[in-house]
């Protein structure tokens, strides 16, 4: 069944640009995806962007997964989480962004840096969402994800920069772009909202909202956090610099509705309707 996202959902995700859904996500899909993120430990897609931890553990990341995997797949075009984007934003059609894996195995460190995610991404328009799905019981030990309350309506887009030491990624300089204040050394001047969540929770946020997470500091749970992110109607590709070169294609121009290969259309509510 389809989430169906309740009207204090939409309002607190509207306000706070972040809500938390609990149990949004049943066991069948879970154990899909759990298996799959297995998978792709073994034998990762071409994006992989883990990076060994400071001290023990292991960070693997992943994007563009759906591509490789067929559960992946199935999650992002048919869990009825594109229904549940078109909820929040009264949308008619729901494009697939991408996905991405974030796996801290037990004792990783590493925090994951203070950002937001749209200047990332070569894609502009306000109706731009992701879903975080909890895999393992998610607390501030392990790493939950942390928001800046409300950072969506500031309208300010901050510099990408690679997460981790070891990660060679880079990304253009945007003119347009500034840079993150450290939030974490003044955390107190920040209304920062966070979620304990369990297996199946998920976080849906806005692509503008700052957010972060610590790094896993327990030995005996791992933090498995898969992410899918849609674009609704007012999403147009954008060619800015500073954006993820996995994410851009030369199927579209600048201006261009999303629809393509890589952006593929998972939910039309005329498709509903018909049905
Ligand atoms: O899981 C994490 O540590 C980061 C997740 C994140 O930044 C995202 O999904 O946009």
């Amino acid at each position: 069944m389809p989430y169906r996202a309740t009207r204090q959902e939409i309002e607190a995700f509207e306000a706070d640009g972040a809500v938390l859904l609990k149990g949004a996500v049943g066991p069948a899909w879970r154990e899909r995806v759990a298996a799959a993120i297995e998978r792709d430990i073994e034998d990762p897609g071409p994006f992989f962007h883990g990076y060994e931890a400071e001290r023990r553990g292991r960070f693997h990341g992943n994007l563009r997964v759906w591509q490789n995997d067929p559960d992946f797949r199935a999650y992002c075009f048919e869990s009825g989480l594109p229904e549940a984007a078109a909820q929040f934003f009264g949308a008619s059609k729901i494009n697939l962004l991408y996905d991405q894996l974030f796996v801290k195995e037990p004792g990783t460190a590493n925090p994951t840096r203070w950002h937001n995610d749209q200047p990332y991404w070569p894609v502009r328009g306000w109706q731009i969402m992701s879903f975080w799905l909890a895999l393992d019981p998610t607390t501030a030990e392990n790493g939950r994800l942390e928001f800046v309350r409300g950072s969506h309506r500031w309208d300010r887009w901050f510099q990408p920069e690679p997460f981790g030491r070891t990660v060679t990624r880079s990304y253009d300089d945007n003119p347009d772009y500034e840079k993150m204040p450290d939030i974490e050394a003044a955390r107190d001047d920040y209304e920062i909202i966070a979620w304990d969540m369990a297996p199946g929770d998920v976080i849906a946020f806005h692509a503008l909202t700052v957010h972060g997470a610590g790094g896993n500091l327990r030995d005996d749970v791992r933090r498995r956090g898969y992410t899918v992110r849609y674009t609704g109607d007012d999403a147009r590709y954008d060619t800015r610099p500073g954006t993820a070169k996995p994410l851009c294609t030369d199927a579209l121009e600048d201006g261009d509705p999303m629809d393509c290969a890589l952006y593929p259309v998972v939910w039309r509510r005329e498709a509903v309707a018909a049905a």
